[in-house]
């Protein structure tokens, strides 16, 4: 074997064992300068030199040379092919996409307790010819107090602690009744209207007690009705609310807007009247206050106090929600915090 041949057989031994540690698409254009490149490729080397050589270790070397070259390259383009499959492959891996996998839960609002609760409370009436009006929280001195009968220096100014805008003129409602005044100014009987909404007092907070709650109003005018329709409206809702079997007794009370004035108890819907913690061992729990519409607030409305009558009641919509859904501390209403908010969804 010539030296020439030699170098042959080393080269391509060398390129053979090379290729095998090459594993991009980059390395292997590298290599093929490095041994097949037409100007600094180490077999064209070997190919230029053969001028050189005898006649016929030339034609010998030459063809051995092309044997390696053409042999190089077959070996080089089965690597491509295999470099070029691994490359695809690893690229279809970074994109894959898994449409198999559960999607990301879209997060959905739900209706605040204390809503849900006024829409709830709010239809029974309506079921039963109410209609439902909002009005102003702002109020006037006139509208929240002297409309319903309460002048100035009454006592019962005491018992609902104002938060006054201008002192003696504007105020936050302290009941939702000034609306019921509005819409008796507007409207000419039967009225049967439904009030819902916030009203402020300022009051220290408790576990039962909070200074912005809410209430709903009821007020039915018309010539003929008495207490005992009263009674029966107070049932039904109670019925329709808190199942068919609740019993409501009425006790004689006081409120300057109603004469005669009742306020009305359901029996407790934990024990059915045996008495527990819930209704403080009485059997009965506290559900609003009722009355028929004094004279001296149909006439201040426009209404002749000979001709027409009401009657008018109010609940409070936190108790009504607590009971409903055993809350046992008002302020968990405003607190918004979604661990108790989110039960209601
Ligand atoms: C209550 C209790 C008793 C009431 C009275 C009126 C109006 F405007 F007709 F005079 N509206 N609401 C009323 C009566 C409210 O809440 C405890």
């Amino acid at each position: 074997m010539t030296e020439e041949e030699q170098q042959l057989a080393a080269l391509r031994e060398r390129a053979v064992a090379e290729l095998a540690t090459i594993e991009t698409t980059d390395g292997l254009d590298e290599w093929r300068l490095r041994y097949l490149g037409r100007e600094r490729g180490e077999l064209s080397a070997i190919l230029k030199g053969l001028g050189r050589l005898p006649g016929d270790q030339r034609k010998q070397v030459g063809q051995a040379a092309n044997l390696v070259k053409v042999e190089l390259e077959g070996l080089a383009e089965t690597r491509r092919g295999e470099l070029r499959a691994q490359e695809r492959a690893a690229a279809l891996e970074r994109e894959q996409l898994d449409v198999t996998l559960p999607g990301r839960p879209i997060t959905r609002g739900h209706m605040h307790p204390l809503t849900r609760t006024t829409r709830q409370i709010a239809e029974i009436f309506e079921r039963m010819g109410f209609q439902t009006f909002q009005g102003p929280e702002v109020e006037t001195d006139y509208y929240n107090f002297q409309a319903l009968n309460i002048p100035q220096d009454h006592p019962a100014r005491d018992m609902q602690d104002t938060f006054w805008v201008l002192p003696g003129q504007i105020l936050l409602r302290t009941q939702t009744s000034p609306n019921q005044i509005r819409i008796m100014e507007r409207m000419r009987p039967p009225v049967r209207a439904i009030v819902p909404g916030k009203v402020y007092r300022s009051e220290a907070t408790d576990a039962s007690h909070e200074a912005v709650f809410h209430q709903v109003e009821g007020l039915l005018i018309d010539e003929t009705c008495t207490m005992s329709d009263l009674r029966g409206v107070v049932e039904r809702f109670a019925h329709e609310m808190f199942g068919a079997n609740r019993k409501i007794r009425f006790r004689p009370s006081y409120f300057p807007f109603t004469e005669p004035s009742a306020e009305f108890d359901m029996d407790c819907i934990n024990c059915d009247g045996a008495g527990c913690r819930i209704c403080k061992y009485s059997g009965w729990l506290e559900m609003g206050g009722s009355g028929m519409v004094h004279p001296k607030v149909l006439r201040g409305v426009g209404y002749d106090p000979a001709i027409y009558r009401g009657f008018a009641f109010g609940l409070g919509i936190e108790r009504i929600a607590m009971l409903r859904y055993g809350v046992e501390d008002i302020r968990l209403f405003s607190e918004n915090d979604l661990r108790f908010l989110s039960q209601f969804r």
